[in-house]
């Protein structure tokens, strides 16, 4: 194959409706390619999921440097659906735990969550108590933009919610397991109480609650593996 292509983007009549400009792609040379993408892997190869955290205080900056990176996600039709609210505020972290705990104690003890759903998360050993949502000194809640709310009042759609919020979540991990941070991706199902304390609109929805600060001194983690390549990847 060639790189010749029969139909060009952006078209000479695109390019007449829509800005564009020539994408500024830094290319590597090969070596250097494979050692970077080794190193990286090796990086977030030794991120886990903590759930004991220091309460260690975490400047602002890096939060929101980690929010900026997230915020660098493709988005359906670009739309950016995602609001981060950040607190380090003892009330409000407090109100989280409260509520969280009361949800998580009908999910563990009143079996909201079914047997199968308590057997896959038995090695893991999680269980009603949230502590770390108040001792870890960030929490962060990522709410998706289920429709955005323009300027009229009307709604208007937002596409691919839920992969392009996803795809935001994988970034924020990667950015603050990459600056020597750690998080829990967290949902305290139903997570509805978080509008509620956050003071969110009614378009907005949480999707994930992070928990973030340096792994408390000594702190374990399940003894679980990673799938190996031939497990995840088919070569066609
Ligand atoms: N939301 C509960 C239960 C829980 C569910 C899954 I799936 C996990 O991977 C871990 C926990 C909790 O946070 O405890």
């Amino acid at each position: 194959m060639s790189d010749h292509y029969e139909y060009p983007y952006p078209s000479t009549e695109l390019e007449s409706q829509h800005p564009f400009h020539p994408y500024d792609h830094q290319r590597i040379p090969e070596q250097d390619m494979q050692k970077r993408a080794m190193s990286f892997f090796a990086e977030m190869n030794t991120r886990r999921s903590i759930r004991m955290f220091s309460s260690e205080p975490v400047p602002q900056q890096l939060i929101e440097l980690a929010v900026r990176t997230a915020s660098t996600a493709p988005s359906g039709a670009h739309k950016q659906p995602w609001t981060f609210v950040a607190t380090q505020n003892k009330d409000i972290k407090k109100a989280i735990r409260d509520a969280a705990e009361e949800e998580e104690r009908t999910n563990y003890l009143q079996n909201r969550m079914n047997a199968d759903w308590q057997r896959a998360i038995a090695p893991l050993g999680t269980d009603h108590h949230k502590e770390f949502l108040e001792i870890a000194p960030w929490v962060v809640v990522l709410f998706e933009q289920r429709y955005e709310i323009a300027k009229d009042g009307s709604q208007l759609k937002n596409y691919y919610v839920k992969e392009s919020v996803g795809i935001a979540a994988g970034l924020f991990i990667a950015a603050l397991h990459q600056m020597g941070l750690s998080t829990l991706t967290h949902t305290p199902s139903p997570m509805k109480f978080l509008n509620h304390i956050l003071e969110r609109p009614t378009n907005e929805r949480p999707f994930c609650l992070f928990p973030i600060g340096y792994p408390l001194d000594g702190v374990k983690v399940p003894d679980i593996r990673r799938k190996e390549l031939n497990e995840i990847f088919h070569l066609l």
